[in-house]
């Protein structure tokens, strides 16, 4: 992006002091992002262009993240906290008053105030999965009165039951002629499916919540200060109501693999008990007094369910012919599929385990 396009598109946002620099900030895979600097005491800003390619109702998506927003806001004054706009996001205003711009080209951009001094982390460790488990617990603990309905900002993004349909569905087309070689990986994952679409069902009866949750609890979605407290939660993006599950599971899912999603030697592929434990802890510190009998019960379902989702979603992608995933190679898909069925296999190895840990830590 050059610098005449950053200014129009910043002039039409509500920002104080004269702009010196603007570069790209951060790694993230779906949203451009970048560090604007300002002249003098003003302060910095994050400009970024928002995929709407996948976030398809930016409206719906920017209401829900100044919903959400506020509400912590308003926590952290009752609660009397310091320094605020450190352990919040805060979104700069549009000309319009509006919390985006839509520009000429129909592309879709937000401002919000730059936190300085920060820290972020990539990797997990059993301290960094403890305050993560902490911090996202906290996140739903401060928003399970959230006075508005909130939207959901990807539909059914973590519904299995549509996930087991999608599947169903590419097996029924065989797109890409691969179908053979996967049956029986196909067969494995027709074994566990109902049991593994059990959050649907309690929900239509009644027994399960939905709650805003994040969707999409990385230990890179955390600013830490430089004395390693965590300040705040971003990437807000995914915020919509769901089961905890989606918070609780997907961060075990990357964060307690030995390896990578991707890596194709199975050897490697491991559930890291050490991480489940030092993450529970943590999230059950903060979320244990608004979590239900049901959630508490059905967490080490949580761990399983999200390895077997992702194994579905990208064995039905490979299935398809790798028409929504990245690909670097022709069966990377595939690669990644097996991985999540290996870590599900070696999740569900560890459902009794899983099991005690967690009444041992209710018990004290
Ligand atoms: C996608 O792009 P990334 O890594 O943030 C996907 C997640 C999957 C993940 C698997 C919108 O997330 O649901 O868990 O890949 N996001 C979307 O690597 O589909
Ligand atoms: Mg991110």
């Amino acid at each position: 992006m050059n610098a005449i396009e950053t200014a129009g598109i910043l002039a039409q946002f509500e920002i104080m002091g004269a702009v010196r620099e603007v570069k790209p900030l951060g790694n993230g895979l779906i949203n451009d992002t970048y560090h604007v600097v300002t002249e003098g005491e003003s302060p910095d800003y994050v400009l970024q262009r928002i995929n709407n390619a996948i976030f398809q109702d930016v409206e719906l998506l920017q209401h829900n993240i100044e919903v959400v927003t506020a509400h912590i806001r308003r926590k952290l004054e009752a609660d009397g906290a310091t320094d605020i706009d450190r352990k919040v996001l805060r979104f700069v205003k549009a000309r319009d008053g509006k919390t985006y711009y839509r520009d000429e080209g129909g592309r879709y951009w937000r401002v919000m105030v730059y936190i300085p001094d920060t820290v972020t982390h990539e990797a997990v460790t059993p301290e960094s999965a403890h305050d993560a488990g902490k911090a996202f617990g906290n996140f739903e603990k401060m928003l399970v009165d959230v006075p508005e309905a909130l939207g959901e900002t990807i539909p059914d993004f973590h519904n299995m039951e549509l996930r087991m349909r999608q599947l169903r569905e590419a097996v029924e087309n065989d797109a890409a002629g691969r179908l053979d070689e996967v049956r029986d990986i196909v067969d494995e994952l027709e074994r566990d499916g109902d049991e593994m679409c059990q959050a649907e069902r309690l929900y239509r009866e009644g027994r399960l919540p939905k709650r805003i949750c994040h969707c999409d609890t990385k230990v890179n979605n955390m600013l830490f200060d430089k004395q390693g407290q965590v300040l705040c939660v971003i990437d807000l993006d995914t915020v919509m109501p769901s089961f905890i599950f989606s918070d609780y599971g997907d961060f075990l899912r990357t964060g307690a693999n030995f390896t990578a999603e991707d890596d194709p030697d199975l050897s490697r592929v491991g559930f890291n008990i050490d991480i489940f434990k030092a993450f529970t802890t943590g999230y059950l510190e903060s979320a244990r007094e608004f979590l239900t009998p049901v959630e508490i019960d059905l967490l080490p379902y949580a761990v399983a369910l999200f390895p077997f989702m992702q194994c579905v979603r990208f064995l039905a992608d490979y299935i398809n012919g790798d028409t929504y995933y990245k690909t670097k190679y022709p069966t990377h898909n595939l690669d990644r599929a097996r991985n999540q069925l290996a870590l599900y296999r070696d999740v569900r190895r560890h459902d009794a385990a899983m099991a005690a840990y967690i009444q041992e830590l209710l018990n004290n």
